[in-house]
């Protein structure tokens, strides 16, 4: 199971990204709403819960000053994968910086700001997940095949 959480139930138009991905490869996960900054104690009370449930990985995505993956990955071992959401006076940059300056010693590898960094996020964790699964690294592998394939029929239009 990957644990999906976000600081906000509008960071979920871009965090639901993450999940389609991982529900296009049938990995489990679960998505929740649960801010660093506003609700704390539910956080580390949901981490614990999800790590003796056998969640793998946690997908953390946050806007602004965005601490929820800093904050998740100081509270778990498991592999903690940052998203930035788009903001609306710094375009994301804020949540960007926030998310990848991560001091020395609690990793929390990041992706890129909005709809593709959740996509990504979510086929990161597939990647992981692939490493002790057959099945999962052979639908990876025909998922870029495709996407190998598509790019090798383009046309462009005529002028
Ligand atoms: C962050 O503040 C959230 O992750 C969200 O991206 C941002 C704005 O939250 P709302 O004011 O929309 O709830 O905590």
């Amino acid at each position: 199971m990957i644990g999906i959480l976000m600081g906000s139930q509008s960071d979920w138009d871009v965090m639901q990204h993450a999940a389609s991905q991982l529900k296009a490869f049938g990995v489990p996960f679960e998505a929740r709403v649960i801010s660093a900054h506003r609700s704390p104690d539910l956080l580390v009370e949901y981490i614990r819960d999800a790590e003796s449930r056998g969640a793998k990985a946690f997908i953390a995505g946050a806007g602004a000053a965005a601490h929820l993956a800093g904050v998740v990955a100081s509270k778990t071992l498991l592999p903690v994968l940052g998203v930035p959401m788009p903001s609306k006076y710094l375009q994301g940059m804020d949540s960007l910086l926030s998310t990848v300056q991560m001091p020395k010693g609690i990793p929390v590898a990041t992706f890129a700001i909005g709809e593709a960094g959740a996509a990504n996020a979510g086929l990161f964790a597939v990647s992981m997940l692939a490493l002790q699964d057959q099945k999962l690294n052979e639908s990876l592998r025909a998922f870029r095949k495709n996407q190998a394939d598509a790019i090798a029929a383009t046309i462009l239009p005529s002028i």
